[in-house]
């Protein structure tokens, strides 16, 4: 269970005291780095970069007088040694949307507007540029979003990506080999020893192709399910008459083999419509029983979570939030919010708990589920004095914590230095 600080009407709770306490902490290895007094270098900085390019530090910092990423990820992860709490995992990140895994334990980040996926070695603090993608158009809330890597990645090596190109919105994938990429490789604290050259990228194949795009509701969320198929999250790019039409793919939930071919078993014969009747679902997480879960913002009234089944219509635009199901056609959500407490965009599952990124209600909710249903009401965390900002995406990482990515450099937050960060709860 992650402890972190909880909004009460009455003030902080102690785990609150604690994050307080954890600040303080990093601004004295902060002012120690400044003044030279420690070693600040994170145990990956300076190791070769794939393209010859680092990631560039903390934006907003004047040069020489705030202390680097490097400085601060160390303090965190030696400071207590894993003490509950939130932890900075990266900064200085421009748009960051998603985030995925390989078996190496390398974490994935795309960048929205510049197309970039960045490597982050495990135990790193410096990512590299892994490639820029081409062809990436980033207008409004479009650009690079969602990225996923397959199941059997140790003998395909694929990677895949969900972007919008000058024509529609498409699915990629492509091959990364090398450079310690492997299952298994530099899983030993990513200090990048043995990891040799870097990784090689190969060019990217789409797999699915015209999706309308927009300005807005893009969806862009891409996951493997327990069952190995690829599901995306599409949006219905402000049209909401696509999102009833079982002809068109937008305003829907996908479900595809990992070329991108029908499976035999989707609801819908020869169709990749796996739901429908969404407005712009970005986020997707299947609990331990295997069944899906997925947030979906709302106009201006209810966001929601849903859980999906095969063929499910959930509403969408005939009915946001919960309302008349007109005799079972339409699937009611389990959780509504209103659009300003949530604007739910990525989501995590981790045990029983359901975590949801929030961008416009800046704050992370908490859901507790039991089997096909939730229990309790939802709990809001990073909030408050621990508020971070407008939250992109929550994610299962394999070392045991949520990934969270903030969002206050996407064109509608307020960037602080050192944004955009994504943060470790444990
Ligand atoms: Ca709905």
């Amino acid at each position: 269970m992650i402890r972190v600080l909880r909004d009460t009407a009455r003030g902080r709770s102690r785990p609150g005291r604690q994050w307080f306490d954890r600040r303080r902490w990093w601004a004295f290895v902060v002012s120690a780095c400044a003044l030279g007094l420690v070693a600040c270098a994170g145990p990956s900085a300076g190791t070769s970069s794939p393209t010859g390019s680092t990631v560039g530090g903390s934006s907003g910092s004047p040069g020489g007088t705030t202390p680097s990423r490097e400085a601060r990820s160390a303090a965190g992860a030696g400071g207590g040694g894993g003490t509950a709490g939130v932890r900075t995992v990266v900064d200085g990140l421009d748009a960051p949307w998603d985030v995925a895994f390989l078996p190496s334990g390398d974490a994935l980040i795309s960048e929205r507007d510049s197309g970039r996926i960045l490597r982050l070695p495990p135990g790193g603090t410096t990512p590299s540029v892994l490639m820029t993608l081409p062809g990436v158009v980033h207008r409004g809330e479009s650009g690079l979003l969602g990225l996923a890597v397959s199941p059997t990645f140790a003998t395909d090596r694929y990677v895949y990506a969900y972007y919008t190109s000058a024509q529609d919105n498409r699915i990629v994938r492509f091959h990364v080999t090398g450079g310690g990429t492997g299952a298994g490789a530099g899983t030993g604290g990513g200090t990048g020893t043995g990891r040799g050259a870097p990784p090689r990228v190969d060019a990217p194949t789409p797999i699915l192709t015209g999706l309308a795009d927009g300005v807005i509701h893009n969806g862009g969320r891409i996951r493997f399910g327990p069952d190995g198929m690829l599901y995306a999250g599409v949006g219905d790019t402000g049209d909401r008459s696509l999102a009833q039409n079982r002809e068109r793919l937008n305003g829907k939930i996908l479900r595809m083999r990992p070329d991108g071919t029908v499976p035999p078993d989707n609801p819908f014969p020869g169709s990749l419509v796996y739901s429908l009747g969404h407005r712009n679902v970005q986020g997707l997480a299947w609990d331990a029983g295997g069944r899906l879960w997925a947030a979906e913002f709302g106009q201006d009234r209810f966001d929601e979570i849903n859980l999906i089944v095969a063929g499910g219509n959930y509403g969408w635009p005939v009915v946001e939030g919960t309302g008349d199901t007109e005799g079972g056609r339409f699937r009611n959500p389990l959780v509504t919010w209103t659009t300003a407490q949530a604007s739910p965009s990525g989501i995590a599952i981790r045990g029983s708990t359901l975590y949801v990124a929030a961008l416009r209600g800046q704050r992370l909710w908490e859901v507790q589920l039991a089997g096909a249903t939730v229990r309790g009401k939802p709990q809001a965390v990073l909030t408050g004095t621990a508020a971070m900002g407008r939250l992109r995406a929550a994610v299962d990482a394999p070392d045991g914590s949520v990934w969270i990515i903030t969002n206050n450099t996407d064109g509608r937050g307020q960037p602080r230095a050192g944004d955009d960060r994504i943060l470790a709860l444990r």
